[in-house]
């Protein structure tokens, strides 16, 4: 089959529509962890995660979600963040769990921020890729949002799309597409690797430190567990092009653009650590 047939068969098997969601913290999240470190704020407009030194925090989504088009803004940890880290991601959880991940590594003030970015299949990542911001992430709001579909995975900063994992299941690349994934986030201390490469310590004086979210939205297929199966309800069907969305040339074009002048890592140029050879992805891409 080729890859369009599949796209096309997994389209019918989930002929689901999609549930949009703007709704508060409370009706879409559980804080999960951290003693009292999360909030949620604001009559649920506001979310806020903080790290001392005794523990970070965190927040799970009452859903799962076979497919989705997320949306989150978020505003990091400000002034010396070095050591912590901000992950905000969606995973099914299990040693062959899906993941799509997004991790911000903070730095000392006036350093940048690292966004890393990783995409497991059946418990397999490796696939690493590093990016400065073109703002400070820190000062305000910016939206980062992950686009799950049948026939890839986008990742996009401010509606810049800055990474794409295309389903190649045709060339036998694994794809995520049967388990569901709930949506996380988290902030904790990672200063043993995350601030250049660990020789930056957190610096505690400055606890707590505090990340915030606002602004929510998803259009998405909501799992049932008790069905094992994706409904989602919408009366509009233009409301569903999310679904089979992809990047026309612009957005290709606007990838390489970042890529080009932001993206300090790459997994699938690092000869060194696959002397094997590169990920079969890395062809296909
Ligand atoms: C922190 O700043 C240093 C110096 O500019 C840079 O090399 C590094 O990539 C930045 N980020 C992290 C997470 O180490
Ligand atoms: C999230 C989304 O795209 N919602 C749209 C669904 O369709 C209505 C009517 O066309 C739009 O107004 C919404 O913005």
């Amino acid at each position: 089959m080729t890859s369009h047939t599949i796209v096309l068969v997994s389209l019918i098997l989930i002929s689901f529509t999609a549930v949009v969601s703007a709704g508060s913290f409370y009706q879409d999240f559980d804080i999960k962890w951290g003693d009292g470190r999360a909030k949620i704020l604001d009559s649920g407009k506001l979310l806020t995660l903080s790290l001392d030194k005794a523990s970070g925090s965190g927040f799970q989504s009452k859903n799962q979600y076979l497919f989705g088009k997320v949306d989150m803004q978020l505003k990091l940890v400000p002034g010396n963040s070095a050591g912590t880290v901000t992950s905000y991601y969606l995973s099914s959880l299990g040693s062959t769990h899906d993941e799509i991940d997004f991790e911000f590594l903070g730095n000392l003030s006036g350093d940048p921020y690292v966004l890393h970015t990783n995409v497991f299949t059946q418990g397999k990542g490796n696939r690493e890729q590093q990016f400065y911001l073109w703002f400070d992430p820190t000062k305000d709001f910016h939206t980062y949002s992950i686009l799950w579909n049948p026939r890839s995975i986008i990742f996009s900063v401010d509606g810049t799309p800055i990474r794409q994992f295309k389903n190649m299941q045709s060339n036998g690349i694994s794809f995520p597409k049967d388990q569901p994934m709930w949506i996380y986030s988290s902030l904790w201390n990672a200063d043993d690797w995350a601030t250049r490469g660990g020789l930056v310590k957190t610096d505690w004086s400055q606890a707590p430190f505090t990340a915030s979210y606002r602004n929510f939205n998803a259009q998405a297929c909501i799992w049932s567990s008790s069905s094992s199966s994706s409904s989602c309800s919408s009366n509009n069907p233009a409301n569903n092009s999310w679904l089979s969305e992809s990047l026309d040339s612009t957005g290709q074009e606007r990838i390489k653009s970042v890529q080009k002048n932001y993206m300090i890592y790459n997994y699938c140029t690092d000869l060194k650590r696959f002397p094997q050879g590169l990920p079969p992805e890395c062809s296909s891409a």
